[in-house]
């Protein structure tokens, strides 16, 4: 967890900028974050993020474009230097993935500068950085990064519908209550088209209670609620699906194609909770290339980096949920390399 001084740091720094520009990660932390900090400020601009490492000179652009005066890094674990040698404006950068070494013109915030074991999602230190005015938002983003936070139980008591009390474990919230409904509504908002997804990032800093979506109370919920139920269609399908496949016990292999939408991180969640002894590969191709997401009851970093000697490819992320991509000849030896371990 931040210290006090480190919240009042990048309380500050959020306080003193007229037009800010907040880059933030595709999951539902990265928004929830920056839905934060934007409702916070009441100003700036936000850009979803799914590849920094391309994005540098798109970047770029819309800062000289919007009279961008500082940029957020919300949640994203890696950003190239080139990225800091380009932009000219002062950059804060707070995340919560493994602590990286960055430029002089950055003020770094990450949790595990402290503590090297710390897990604590960026949705939760908005929550602090904003005096906890939007505890419904900072709650999906804990939640979507499998962290239920501290003020759990007041949450409870403020919307006992969606979180019923003495409910506070993770597949149960995802599986059981209109929490997790929430939570794919927040990670569907990502998925789609570009322009629908820009539309509904937009319509959702208007958002202010969560039963304008759940209930379609109001004209922005329905907008959110509809995009949601379109994708939930798509995803409802994939994991029927996936969970006709043939399992020998112990792995669940599942390969989809699809150029438009990346579900493959939440339909393996839900398959973890379906089946939490199995070692879960989502696979979707792409580009010649397999694009995974993990998921095992285990720790799956060590699996995953022998699994990937002699194999073209690269991986990583947390303990029980990691990515990875190899290429699509090498799918079959990577998928062998991991049954092997179990
Ligand atoms: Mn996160």
């Amino acid at each position: 967890m931040h210290t006090e001084k480190e919240i009042l740091e990048m309380r500050t720094e959020l306080e003193e900028c007229q037009n800010p520009l907040f880059l933030f990660h595709d999951d539902q932390d990265g928004l929830c974050s920056f839905l934060q900090l934007y409702k916070y400020k009441q100003d700036g601009t936000g850009i979803v993020i799914s590849n920094m490492s391309k994005m540098t000179d798109f970047i770029v652009r819309k800062i000289e474009e919007y009279g961008v005066d500082k940029v957020f890094i919300l949640d994203i674990p890696v950003v190239k230097e080139e990225f800091f040698e380009k932009v000219k404006v002062p950059i804060v950068w707070i995340d919560h993935h493994d602590v990286v070494e960055v430029g002089k013109n950055v003020k770094y915030f990450n949790v595990k500068k402290n503590d090297k074991k710390a897990y604590v999602p960026v949705s939760y230190t908005c929550y602090q950085v904003t005096e906890g005015k939007f505890m419904w938002t900072s709650m999906v983003g804990c939640v979507g990064d499998a962290f239920i936070p501290p003020f759990y139980e007041e949450f409870s008591e403020k919307y006992p519908e969606l979180l019923p009390s003495g409910v506070n474990e993770m597949p149960e919230i995802v599986i059981n209550t209109k929490l997790g409904t929430l939570l794919k509504v927040f990670s569907f908002v990502l998925k789609g088209g570009t322009a629908d997804i820009r539309k509904c990032i937009k319509i959702l800093t208007r958002v202010k209670e969560p039963n304008e979506i759940l209930k379609r109370e109001t004209a922005q919920g329905k907008f959110i609620y509809n995009h949601f139920y379109r994708i939930h269609e798509k995803f409802q399908t994939l994991l029927e699906d996936a969970l006709s496949k043939e399992t020998d016990g112990k792995i669940l292999v599942y390969v989809y194609t699809d150029d438009k939408m990346a579900l493959s991180a939440m339909l393996a969640n839900e398959l973890s909770y379906i089946m939490p002894d199995r070692f879960i590969i989502l696979a979707r191709l792409k580009d010649g290339e397999y694009k995974m997401s993990l998921r095992y009851f285990k720790k799956i970093p060590p699996v995953l980096k022998k699994a990937l000697i002699g194999v073209n490819g690269r991986g990583g992320g947390h303990d029980f949920a990691c990515g990875a991509a190899v290429k699509e000849e090498d799918f079959d030896r990577f998928v062998e390399n991991i049954r092997k371990q179990l």
